[in-house]
């Protein structure tokens, strides 16, 4: 037999496909990975979960306005689509039949794995689809793919350069070892099996990453010493665009590869579908891979290998070997080319983001989740091209680091295949009507720069103890009452400090019974004159969850109410140690008359109590005053 010649394996309820460096196990005519046999272990799988449990595609869904259904995908009908030398792809498909009115659920899933000659891992993609005629009307909230390794073998996981640890054990999150914290997923290790974690939280939300700095991450075992990443070439078939935040990695040891989910963002970002319509996408490839080293001391080297494989994953995107003919090769995808600029005086839009999505309007596409999006950054010109897009017609989206708000071409992209788009050059004129009278934050759409305390002591997660995302430790949202004991915040524009004195989370405040109040944050300014006319508070939200937001001028009365939002936001972000979810941007009229010549103050009310982990995270603000017509001509120069 040539030397690393694919090969297919029948077993009776199962497969392998081997190719001398690996060899996949995998259930038929269900699709769910049983082993992975590589660098001499025999499987790397979890073999204390059932066999369906250790590799395996969900799915959580609902009929309209219905309970959340939670359902493992599984094939009923097992195919070879390609055996050559070189490659093996097999097939797992379940179809639904539109005129199906039973309770199933209404969607045809295909999933694939795909080996290759000499490649020391795995790609797995699986085409959904709603054929034509389909009836029942559904909300797809969350679909994944899932891998649970050895628990005996897997402790070290890595995510970015930074951020890699040992992680505890499954056993350590349960009762007799661990206690749980206000969520679920927050455990505080009171007694797990590896001393060294002893007091530490762990929690797998604190492993999330935006999609846009993710791309591979994984675990690396003890004897034999094994690396098992996933790998994203692109992030084309992933819900929300590139600020969208998933999980990795998690205490299992779980390794995933999420393609549409809700977290961070809530239920805005569920897909629905209607009755009659029909919908096709395919989720992946992503790559499984897997590398080996026989010395201890060079296991970080597993790290920069997979990320080395990572750029070369990207590199061959899109990929040449895939034979569905719903995933598109690169001759039939097209691109397009521009350059951004930011307001008139024409400034080049410097690492911007810029991306193409079904989105018809101004910041849609962060809860866009039924097509495809392609999102690239501007180098320091502003120029971008967008390269390997399906063709399609698409909205033109984009914000630029250091600018409010979103940008959105008037006229929409079309991409056909083969063809570069020219857009030439683009203007984004972020909203402005008068001079800044203040503004707190720089807007990135994030809270990032505003004051994260530390952690309490009792609730460490020591990674994010010398790492920049300090936000990632547990329970802050409760060190706001220990930060401010007596009195809410206030903040004087002119002296006080974002870095210090904005916490970055407008949060409730635990009043001495443990119960949590509303509060109210100061903002106090002064006006040496007031110009006749509306003022304008600009007022970008990095995220919100479950709050009434109250915006008052000098008194806190009906009178001197400018902005009232009940009920703002579900992204979840507090509990989950994120520093940004949902953006939301407002703009609020402040009428001259509320104003008076010297102090005055401005009062931000996080106005519903008893929640501890509902809040708004700023991430700017800026008062305009009324510009003069003569002056209007000046203010996009100064901008
Ligand atoms: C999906 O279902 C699981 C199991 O019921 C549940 O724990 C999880 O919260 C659900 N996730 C979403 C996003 O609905
Ligand atoms: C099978 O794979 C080979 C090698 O990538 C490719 O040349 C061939 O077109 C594929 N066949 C089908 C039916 O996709
Ligand atoms: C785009 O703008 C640049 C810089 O102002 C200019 O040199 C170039 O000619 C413009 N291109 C087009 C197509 O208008
Ligand atoms: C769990 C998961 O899929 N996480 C991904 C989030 O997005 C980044 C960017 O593509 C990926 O690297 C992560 O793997």
């Amino acid at each position: 037999m040539a030397k690393n010649k694919v090969r297919l394996i029948t077993k009776g309820s199962f497969i392998i496909l081997g190719n001398g460096l690996v060899a996949v196990t995998i259930s038929k005519p269900q699709g769910c990975v049983i082993g992975i046999n590589y660098g001499g272990m025999d499987n790397i799988l979890d073999l204390k979960s059932s066999e369906s449990s250790r590799g395996y595609w969900d799915i959580n869904w609902s009929l309209p306005g219905g309970q959340d259904i939670y359902q493992l995908l599984s094939g009923d009908e097992y195919n070879v689509i390609n055996m050559s030398h070189d490659v093996i792809e097999v097939s797992f498909k379940n179809s639904f039949n539109p005129s199906d009115s039973s309770n199933k659920l209404p969607l045809s899933v295909d999933i694939r794995y795909i080996l290759r000659s000499g490649v020391s891992g795995f790609h797995c993609y699986s085409i959904y689809e709603r054929p034509d005629g389909s009836k029942k009307a559904f909300d797809l909230a969350q679909t994944r793919m899932v891998f649970k390794l050895r628990r005996d073998r897997f402790h070290y996981m890595a995510i970015t350069d930074e951020k890699q640890r040992i992680m505890p054990m499954p056993d350590d999150l349960l009762p007799d070892r661990g206690k749980q914290l206000i969520v679920p997923e927050s455990v505080l290790l009171v007694n797990p099996i590896n001393r060294d974690l002893k007091g530490e939280v762990d929690d797998k939300y604190q492993y999330s990453m935006d999609n846009k700095d993710g791309g591979v991450h994984g675990w690396i075992s003890s004897g034999p010493i094994i690396g098992f990443w996933i790998i994203f070439p692109s992030n084309e078939f992933r819900n929300g665009g590139p600020t969208k935040q998933n999980l990795t990695v998690h205490t299992g040891p779980t390794c995933l590869a999420m393609f549409h989910g809700t977290h961070y963002i809530g239920d805005d970002i569920l897909a629905h579908f209607q009755e009659g319509e029909s919908w096709r996408k395919v989720f992946g490839p992503f790559f499984v891979y897997l590398n080996s080293t026989p010395k201890v001391s060079n296991a970080y080297n597993l790290w920069i290998d997979a990320k080395k494989q990572r750029l070369l994953e990207e590199a061959a995107w899109p990929y040449d070997f895939v034979s569905s003919p719903y995933y598109l090769t690169a001759k039939e995808r097209g691109s397009a080319t521009g350059r951004l600029f930011v307001s008139s005086s024409l400034i080049p839009a410097k690492n911007a983001y810029v991306g193409l999505s079904s989105a018809r309007t101004e910041g849609a596409w962060q809860t866009e989740s039924k097509d495809y999006q392609f999102w690239v950054q501007t180098d320091s010109n502003g120029n971008f091209i967008i390269e390997n897009v399906i063709p399609g017609v698409y909205g033109l989206h984009g914000w630029v680091p250091g600018f409010i708000g979103d940008y959105f071409h008037k006229e929409l992209v079309t991409i056909s295949a083969g063809s570069q788009t020219e857009l030439g050059n683009l203007t984004y004129v972020p909203v402005r009507d008068g001079p800044t009278v203040w503004e707190i934050g720089y807007p990135d759409r994030t809270a990032i720069g505003f004051y994260v305390p530390d952690v309490n002591p009792m609730y460490v997660n020591k990674l994010f103890l010398n790492c920049p995302e300090k936000y990632r430790q547990y329970g802050l949202w409760d060190r706001y009452t220990d930060t401010h004991p007596e009195s809410d915040q206030v903040f004087t524009v002119g002296i006080s400090d974002t870095k210090k004195d904005w916490f970055f989370a407008h949060v409730d405040r635990r009043g001495p019974d443990n119960k949590y109040l509303p509060t109210t944050w100061t903002i106090k300014f002064n006006l040496d004159s007031i110009i006749n006319g509306v003022y304008k508070l600009r007022l970008a939200i990095a995220s919100a969850t479950r709050s009434d937001l109250m915006i008052y001028v000098n008194y806190i009365n009906q009178y001197h109410l400018v902005f009232e939002e009940m009920n703002l936001g579900m992204d979840n972000t507090v509990c989950r140690h994120g520093i940004h979810g949902l953006y939301q941007f407002f703009i609020v009229d402040v009428s001259s008359s509320l104003l008076i010549k010297g102090d005055n103050s401005m009062f931000l009310v996080q106005a519903r109590g008893g929640d501890s982990l509902c809040g708004v995270l700023y991430d700017y603000l800026r008062l305009e005053a009324p510009a003069s017509p003569s002056m209007r001509a000046e203010i996009h120069i100064e901008e």
